[in-house]
């Protein structure tokens, strides 16, 4: 039974969750919270660890009793501990927890008082005005709710790219052994990377078409089979997600990657140029009249309706077409052109691995700088660093530094923003840094009003490089805070100070949209991971994926500067 590590990992969290409402003790929730993160982002998967034979207690926080699990799921797909937590609460209960300000203390009173078992009991409930009276919830915590739920039945059921991923990828690597099989290509909102996908829609070339349906709907992954045709067929897999597969000819290999990778829009406006021309483009190819005029490759396609290539991430007919016709379209920003991360912790506060760890990690991906920027005091429980502490890690870099060769580690903070604006350290200890980056962590929920005044009141600070995670949004589960983000653009760039993608695929916060108004700005972003452990620093490859999607060039970037570029414009931000 093949099982993902995001599979593996999903089953940790609900185990985590289901002790959580019971009330366990608060170690050993963690211990599978911190395990479903490790899983998560392990980089390779855990089944081909188990088959190999190799010793999986040598990762961080798994014991015995985590590894058996792991080799239990691995080799039987099931976990028999998850099933009987399970067997004990009614199947709607961790849906609950999905709900943002809903955590295990409040579900259980939902469920102890009101029964509520289902995120439709609970949204009766709030809309009869049940839950204001519960202890420990309110008017405003209802209203909460109701808009939550209202964000999920709108987003509906879709994945997180990096999620995606690893579905998309196993299935390619199965479909290209296939006998007779050619090309495999996953298009759609995948391939225009999309920070979510719906479904998944692969591509291959092959002589004969059966024998590759016949194999795809018997992937071992397969849940339920919804198609089984000749051209198409579509299939759930076990994680829910939905695979449309199509067989292609050669001959009309590049049309169909054009047509399936959409968008619709994108794919309706360049029909809409081939009729200007009379011609019909669909995905066998572009015709005049009967005739078969290209179709081999997307590139062909394209020439045939007077236009250059268009990357995927900019089709979205958001003016992508235009600029292809007038010459102008982005020359857009690349992994390889990152030159460092500027955004990451190390265990001085949350993050796992400790600086010359992350230091030597980073210098193996090839950067030539990182910046370390653990969290400021606030955040107490996670050892936020006070001026002290501070004071130390900067002559633990001094010391790395000096030894280490090829890589240079900048001393910054992560400091949060309070309130009313103010910064969680003194302007003094601030100046002592290379850079700060500000983010927000509380008071997500003030008024738009109040909440851009805050930013703007933080940015003014005489220390200011970078604006963190700007609007706040949890992909799939938690909406941007109110704040009204063109303005802080605006402000940046008089300011000058710089505005972060981050890079985490939970995040991807700046979206396209605000990318795009960032360069028209003239206001440079900045790709970080905010990596709290080195498997993460890999994520600057969906920070990328972001960026292109927001029409950003190398220069539009602010960590494609050499670090003699990048230390004077810093500098100045530091207001030196
Ligand atoms: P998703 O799956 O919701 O994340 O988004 P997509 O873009 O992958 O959409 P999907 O899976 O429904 O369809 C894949 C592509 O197929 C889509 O991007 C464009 C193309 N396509 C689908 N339906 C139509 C259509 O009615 N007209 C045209 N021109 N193209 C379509
Ligand atoms: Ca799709
Ligand atoms: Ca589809
Ligand atoms: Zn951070």
């Amino acid at each position: 039974m093949p099982t993902h590590n995001a599979d593996i990992s999903a089953v940790f969290t609900e185990i985590a969750d289901l002790l959580d409402i019971q009330g366990e003790n608060p170690f050993r929730i963690r211990a599978y919270r911190n395990a479903a993160r490790t899983v998560q982002d392990l980089g390779r998967e855990l089944r081909d660890m188990v088959e190999a034979g190799e010793d999986l207690k040598k990762l961080q926080g798994i014991g015995d009793d985590l590894a058996e699990k792991i080799v239990e799921l691995v080799q039987t797909g099931a976990c028999t501990a998850l099933t009987k937590l399970r067997s004990r609460f009614p199947p709607g209960v961790t849906d609950l927890l999905r709900i943002p300000g809903l955590g295990p203390k409040r579900v259980k009173v939902l469920y102890g008082d009101l029964k509520i078992e289902s995120l439709a009991q609970l949204e009766a409930a709030a809309r009869e005005g049940n839950i204001r009276d519960l202890p420990g919830f309110g008017e405003k915590t209802e209203q909460n709710i109701l808009q939550a739920i209202q964000v999920k039945a709108d987003t509906g059921r879709r994945f997180l790219l990096a999620h995606a991923r690893t579905y998309a990828e196993a299935l390619t690597a199965y479909l290209e052994k296939l006998p007779g099989a050619g090309r495999v290509t996953v298009a759609g909102s995948y391939r225009r990377g999309r920070e979510t996908v719906g479904d998944l829609d692969i591509l291959v070339t092959a002589e004969s078409a059966g024998t590759i349906m016949d194999a795809f709907v018997a992937y071992d992954e397969v849940a339920q089979v919804l198609a089984h045709g000749d051209t198409k067929s579509a299939v759930v897999l076990r994680s829910g997600i939905q695979v449309d597969l199509r067989v292609v000819e050669e001959k009309s290999y590049g049309a169909a990657l054009h047509y399936f990778t959409g968008s619709k829009a994108h794919n309706i406006a360049v029909r809409r140029l081939g009729q200007q021309l009379d011609l019909k483009v669909n995905e066998y190819g572009v015709f005049r009249g009967e005739e078969y005029l290209a179709g081999r490759t997307e590139k062909d396609v394209y020439a045939a309706v007077g236009l250059p290539f268009i990357p995927p991430e900019l089709r979205e007919d958001a003016g992508e077409i235009e600029a292809a016709r007038e010459g102008r379209l982005p020359n857009l920003v690349e992994l390889k052109h990152l030159r460092g991360d500027l955004h990451m912790h190390t265990d001085a506060s949350d993050g796992k691995n400790t600086l010359r760890e992350m230091a030597l990690a980073a210098k193996e991906r090839g950067y030539k700088y990182i910046a370390i920027t653990d969290h400021s005091p606030r955040l107490k429980m996670i050892g936020g660093l006070d001026g002290r502490k501070l004071a130390r890690q900067a002559d633990a870099i001094r010391e790395l530094n000096n030894e280490l060769e090829g890589i240079a580690i900048l001393r910054g903070i992560e400091v949060d923003i309070l309130e009313d604006g103010a910064l969680d350290l003194p302007d003094a200890v601030l100046a002592t840094l290379d850079l700060v980056i500000g983010s927000i962590h509380s008071h997500f929920r003030l008024p738009g009003a109040k909440q851009t005044e805050r930013v703007l009141r933080a940015m003014d600070r005489p220390h200011f490089t970078m604006l963190a995670h700007p609007t706040g949004r949890l992909l799939l589960d938690r909406e941007p805070y109110e704040l009204d983000l063109p303005r802080i653009i605006r402000h940046a760039a008089e300011r000058g100070c710089f505005i972060e993608l981050n890079a985490h695929p939970l995040r991807l916060d700046l979206d396209d949209t605000f990318c795009r108004m960032a360069k028209e700005a003239g206001v440079l972003v900045s790709i970080n991971t905010d990596a709290h452990g080195i498997p993460e620093l890999d994520h600057l490859r969906y920070g990328i994926g972001q960026a292109r999607r927001g029409w950003l060039e190398k220069k539009d970037v602010l960590n494609t500067r050499t670090l003699k570029q990048l230390r004077p414009l810093l500098a100045k931000t530091m207001g030196r």
